[in-house]
């Protein structure tokens, strides 16, 4: 999808005459922007152990979050350890996890964290930390599913949609029933400022927000760049999670059927005695879903979210089964 991208937005930079650039709605590309940093898609085993010491570091910093063949776009993000999405954290039901978030001086801005996977008082574990503090977040796992965690600092639109998200995996009693391919997927969406700005809180806030880019995993269209491999026949896992901020996703894989899904706790299981499957899975932001399929024969199997005017915005991977190629 290549330079099918339309970003609107307003410019950086002064006019030809000097003076300020008029809000032509556009954020042009910049031919000087780094290449993006490919975010692997594949999920994290769980953690050893039953108590877990989880050091989340604050760090802002510029991202290139899309490239179109005239450059890329690049924010100043406020991320959880360097990473949009940050860290996926995959532990067992019942595990304790103490979160060590740290806010290092050389930030500008007071941040926090809300894991959704805890049980804890708002104006407690999640209240904000200045540059230079950090703070200890303990919880406990109590319930299995796939979960957010974000910053929660206000305006928490603007941290979320800069950069302040992650996925937190809790396995169901007796663990996952092992497969042979898993990914864990984030979707979101950017409201994009001028280059090298924080991304635009104006745009993010109206009532019916329309993002320049939706992305899985932080960046426009990396996975149909650089696809998820997978052998053919064989059982992928996909933990998705729809970060938001406000935008639904009906995250769907052109050429297959979802034949296990499990959504905020409910279950479609295989083999159920209707033979009933899924095409897509709606979530809507803050929620969660594990879906299983297997992939009939080589080739290739887009990933997207089927509101479909994002998929030219950025919302578009592919699934590789096998060389890619079903004619050979
Ligand atoms: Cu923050």
């Amino acid at each position: 999808m290549e330079g099918a991208i339309a970003v609107k937005g307003t410019t950086a930079g002064g006019g030809d005459h000097g003076g300020p650039a008029p809000d032509t709605g556009i954020v042009l590309p910049d031919p000087a922007a780094p290449k993006y940093k490919l975010y692997d898609a594949t999920a994290p085993k769980v953690l050893d152990g039953t108590t877990h010491d989880v050091d989340l570091v604050i760090e802002e910093k510029l991202m290139t979050v899309g490239q179109t063949k005239e450059g890329g776009f690049v924010q100043a993000v406020w991320t959880f350890n360097g990473s949009v999405p940050g860290p996926v954290i995959r532990v067992h039901l019942g595990d304790t996890i103490r979160v060590h978030l740290k806010n290092p001086a050389t930030n500008k801005l007071p941040h926090s964290v809300d894991f959704h996977a805890s049980q804890v008082a708002w104006n407690d574990e999640m209240t904000s930390i200045n540059p230079g503090q950090e703070k200890l977040y303990e919880w406990k796992a109590d319930y299995a599913g796939v979960w957010m965690y974000h910053c929660g600092t206000s305006p928490a639109l603007h941290h979320i949609a800069n950069g302040m998200y992650g996925m937190v995996i809790v396995e169901p009693k007796g663990g996952f029933e092992p497969v042979d391919h898993e990914f864990a997927l984030v979707q979101s969406e950017w409201y994009l400022g001028p280059q090298g700005e924080p991304v635009d809180l104006a745009k993010a806030s109206t009532g019916n927000p329309a993002p320049d880019f939706v992305v899985f995993n932080g960046v426009a269209n990396q996975y149909l760049d650089n696809p998820m491999k997978v052998e053919t026949g064989k059982r992928v896992r996909i933990f998705v999670l729809d970060a938001g901020p406000s935008i639904d996703s009906s995250f769907h894989i052109v050429g297959t059927i979802f034949d296990t899904v499990t959504k905020e706790g409910i279950q479609l299981t295989r083999n159920n005695a209707g033979q009933y499957g899924s095409q897509a899975v709606d979530l809507s932001p803050a929620q969660g879903a594990i879906i299983e399929f297997t992939t009939p024969e080589d080739g290739l199997y887009p990933v997207v979210t089927h509101a479909f005017n994002f998929v030219g915005r950025g919302a578009l991977g592919l699934v590789q089964a096998g060389d890619g190629d079903p004619l050979k």
